[in-house]
């Protein structure tokens, strides 16, 4: 039996909150808690006690419930974020900032492109478990939208910071865009194994409705066109030179992109 169990809740059209337990204390806390009544029935399923909410950003499908869990619960929660346009927020964080969900460690990355403010959180258990909620900075096999951003921003987020998380790391994303964005990599490498088989695999975990969530940091590393800037392939996709501008391109390609 694991230290730390993460049970996957779908929300919306292709959300995703996740329940992060700590199985030696029961501690639990709540990423992105858009549906609270779907968190609440949750949390009750599986008789944990619910400190935390850890938001990764402002956006409202991801913080959009803040308020509504926050008053629906009856203990006081703690909820945790980067950004002041988060609802409900009472623990303002940083880059390397670190709290605890029972014998787990959390340490905040911050990460901002696709909004200002936004955070990922890296756990680690006493086992050696690790696991990195990456919200709208990092999805399988693609990346979010540069809203609030620059290309040299998103560049630290993803080739700086997640990529220096050790390799087996498991990636939960906020959003199932896995088919999406695995077609977009596809056309910037198609001659990319990696890319090909997790398209298969992908494609047969849909369709019995299972999330593809998640991946790990090696896994991002060998099919993610955005963690694979330096690439000699990825370069030439883009006709650039440097990894920077190497991202931009690919990022503008993709938000007019069709599968
Ligand atoms: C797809 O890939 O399936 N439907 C498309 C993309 C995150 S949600 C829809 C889309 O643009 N999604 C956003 C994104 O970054 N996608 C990555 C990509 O296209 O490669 N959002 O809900 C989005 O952040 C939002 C909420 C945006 C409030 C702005 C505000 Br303000
Ligand atoms: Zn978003």
């Amino acid at each position: 039996m694991s230290a730390m169990q993460v049970k996957i809740l779908p929300a919306l059209e292709d959300n995703y909150m996740y329940l992060i337990i700590d199985r030696a204390t029961r501690e639990a806390a709540i990423v992105d808690p858009v549906d609270a009544e779907s968190v609440i029935l949750n949390v009750q399923k599986e008789e944990v006690n619910l400190t935390k909410v850890l938001t990764t950003h402002h956006h409202w499908d991801h913080a959009g419930g803040n308020e509504k869990l926050v008053k629906m619960f009856r203990a006081p929660l703690q909820v945790f974020g980067g950004d002041d346009r988060i609802g409900a927020l009472n623990v303002k964080v940083t880059q390397d900032d670190t709290f605890n969900i029972g014998s787990l460690t959390v340490r905040c990355l911050f990460t901002p492109c696709h909004t200002s403010g936004h955070i990922c959180y890296y756990i680690e258990a006493p086992n050696g478990d690790r696991v990195v909620f990456t919200g709208d900075t990092l999805f399988q096999g693609g990346c979010g939208r540069f809203f609030e951003g620059t290309p040299d921003q998103m560049y630290t987020a993803l080739c700086v910071k997640l990529a220096s998380l050790p390799d087996e790391t498991k990636v939960f994303c906020g959003h199932e865009y896995t088919l999406q964005n695995m077609a977009f990599a596809r056309h910037v490498e198609p001659k990319n194994n990696a890319i090909l088989r997790r398209i298969e695999w992908a494609r047969l975990q849909r369709a019995a409705q299972t999330p593809t969530v998640p991946s790990t940091i090696g896994e991002e590393k060998m099919w993610n066109p955005f963690m694979r800037v330096h690439e000699t392939s990825v370069q030439q996709h883009a006709g650039e030179k440097d990894p920077i501008r190497t991202m931009r391109s690919l990022r503008k390609e993709k938000d007019n992109f069709k599968a």
